[in-house]
């Protein structure tokens, strides 16, 4: 019955953890806007909504991802804004592009940039990239940042210097674990150490 009992704690730790996981991705969490527009191709409106961005989907089609006005010239800049009810720590950024690895239709240049306010803007230490032709982007922060807004801005959408649209399919942002997360690491420590003794 002891051992049972013992048994049944690590199961309902390792349901917590498995539920959890050691990193959220929050950006579901976020409002998200953008002041470059929503495509709409042929008559779809349905299609490239801005709030694609965080549906969970990575794919690249109308239903699933974000596809923005045409810039208005070749030097047209792109943003994508993420607010939070309250302030959030995060120390990674992952951006799905539009297009397979190589190819030129995946966000060459951008960076991603913090505010307080959501009008005054700070870039994200080393976060720019630019000449990129990868589909998938991932941005460890070397220290952690707390924000309420976050914004990808992109100066170049494509690889190739015309007037563009911005492509976006998906963007994951991940929150450092909280202090109750780090409890119930506690916890599982604590549930090895049982284990052991048995
Ligand atoms: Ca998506």
């Amino acid at each position: 019955m002891k051992m049972k009992m013992k048994f049944s704690f690590l199961v309902a730790v390792l349901m917590v953890f498995s539920a959890t996981g050691w990193a959220a991705n929050i950006a579901p969490d976020a409002t998200i806007t953008t002041t470059s527009g929503e495509y709409v191709w042929s008559g779809h409106t349905e299609y490239f909504h801005v709030e694609f961005v965080a549906d969970g989907d990575t794919a690249f089609n109308g239903l699933a991802a974000w596809c923005s006005e045409r810039g208005a010239s070749s030097t047209s800049t792109f943003e994508v804004t993420l607010e939070w009810d309250s302030a959030v720590t995060i120390d990674q950024i992952k951006l799905y592009n539009a297009g397979a690895d190589g190819s030129s239709s995946n966000t060459s240049d951008f960076r991603y940039q913090v505010s307080s306010d959501g009008s005054v803007w700070t870039d994200v230490a080393n976060s720019a990239v630019t000449g990129n032709t990868s589909q998938v982007c991932t941005f460890d922060l070397a220290t952690a940042i707390t924000t309420e807004y976050l914004r990808l801005y992109i100066t170049e959408p494509v690889s190739t210097d015309i007037r563009e649209h911005a492509r976006v399919a998906e963007i994951e942002v991940y929150e450092v674990p909280e202090p109750a997360t780090l409890g119930l690491l506690s916890l599982g420590g604590i549930a090895g150490l049982i284990r052991r003794r048995k």
